[in-house]
């Protein structure tokens, strides 16, 4: 009886020893923080049982001093880590390491600096769907243009292939191959003046395509002509048509001497890879044939749009998280860069992330495509309406 009696109780004391040790082990959860440089990182947990707490930041202990303010409550069930006036050394991994007599858990978040307090511009994925849907509607306001008509102009590898692959993903809700976004490549793949049809889940049409042309090339006699671009915005240029990098096309059976408002382009949206835009000069001949082209279109009154690719390339807080995108100071500063060397207003710059190595899809990266979709397709629309008297 005894010896039952006896099991009984240590049965029951393993049963909360269990239980105590389970209770610590689900409950330390800590979160992943992002500040603005200059705030206050604080971490706290509450124990559900007595226990003793060590912090650390990448495997080293943190002590209490300078900066570093390490609370643990009387009764050893509260936690708190406390660092003023964050800065870029703070970034890093902190985990709290937690101990008694019956055992040790820890848990372990991330420190992110931010560039801002606060977004500069905003992202709102919840309106996705609405955004996808009012799109899938459209219909231009003139009756001339069945379609919008958007062209695709930047340097070889800029990702102009990869957009047309990425607003059809987005639109088809699976992801699209992109059989002509091959990696790290400096020569033009697309030859061939060609018409891309965007299609929704039911393969039906929308109303806006994009056309894709060669990429502009540093060397002479490579790349497509500027003036070829401006023949292609004003319609002049018939799908299937490849381009010769030497001689501009006047004539012959490609050339469409009498174009209608549906031929021409709507909108021309230069391709930039943000991660490239440092690098390139004023007085590069890829900027300089790109601001010739945008002069044109600015005597022509056709809205001129960017579309900065590569994001993810050129800020590493962004490459952890693309909802971080509109803090990053790396971001803004490119935008700014390119703004300047293009000569496109900052409200018409669009920096996106395209489907390259992703095998589902990710609600930040539609957000962003569909964001700067829906302006062009504004923009186009405001401008085929002008067209109408
Ligand atoms: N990391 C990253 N890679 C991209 C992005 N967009 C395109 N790429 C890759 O860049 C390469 C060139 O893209 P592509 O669309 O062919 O460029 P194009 O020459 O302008 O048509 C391909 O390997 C793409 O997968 C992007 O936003 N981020
Ligand atoms: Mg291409």
């Amino acid at each position: 009886m005894l010896h039952t009696a006896k099991n009984r109780t240590f049965d029951t004391l393993m049963s909360y020893y269990i239980l105590y040790i389970i209770c610590v082990f689900l409950n330390l959860f800590i979160s992943d923080i992002s500040v603005k440089r200059g705030q206050a990182i604080t971490f706290w947990w509450d124990a559900n049982c007595e226990v003793k707490g060590k912090w650390k930041k990448d495997g080293l202990t943190l002590h209490n001093g300078g900066r570093i303010t390490i609370n643990q409550s009387e009764d050893s069930l509260s936690f708190s880590l406390t660092i003023s006036k964050a800065t870029g050394e703070d970034e890093g991994g902190y985990t709290l390491e937690l101990s008694n007599r019956k055992g040790q858990v820890s848990g372990s978040a991330k420190v992110k600096l931010l560039d801002y307090a606060l977004a500069w511009r905003t992202m709102d994925c919840q309106a996705n769907d609405a955004v996808k849907t009012a799109l899938r509607e459209f219909r231009p306001s003139n009756p001339e243009a069945q379609r919008l008509r958007f062209l695709l102009h930047g340097p070889v590898g800029a990702g102009k292939s990869s957009i047309v692959n990425s607003i059809n993903t987005v639109f088809q809700g699976r992801i699209k191959v992109n059989a002509h976004a091959p990696p790290g490549t400096d020569t033009t793949e697309t030859k061939t003046y060609k018409t891309h049809k965007i299609e929704n889940q039911q393969g039906n049409e929308l109303s806006f395509v994009f056309n894709d042309l060669m990429g502009l090339e540093r060397q002479k006699r490579c790349g497509v002509l500027p003036d070829d671009i401006i023949s292609a915005i004003k319609g002049h240029i018939i799908d299937g048509y490849e381009f010769n990098p030497t001689s501009e096309l006047k004539t012959g059976r490609y050339y469409n001497s009498n174009p209608t408002l549906d031929d021409k382009v709507h909108c021309l949206v230069c391709v930039i890879p943000a991660n490239k835009i440092p690098l390139l000069e004023e007085h590069d001949i890829v900027i300089m044939k790109m601001k010739e082209v945008g002069d044109d279109v600015k005597i022509l009154e056709i809205p001129r749009v960017v579309l900065m690719t590569h994001v993810d390339k050129c800020c590493p807080l962004v490459n952890e998280d693309l909802g971080k995108i509109y803090f990053s100071k790396k971001v803004k500063i490119a935008m700014q860069d390119c703004s300047i060397k293009l000569g496109v207003p900052m409200n018409c710059i669009f920096p996106v992330k395209n489907y390259h190595e992703e095998n589902c899809l990710d609600k930040k990266m539609d957000c962003l495509i569909l964001d700067a979709l829906n302006k062009i397709v504004d923009f186009a629309n405001d401008y085929v309406k002008k067209q109408i008297e």
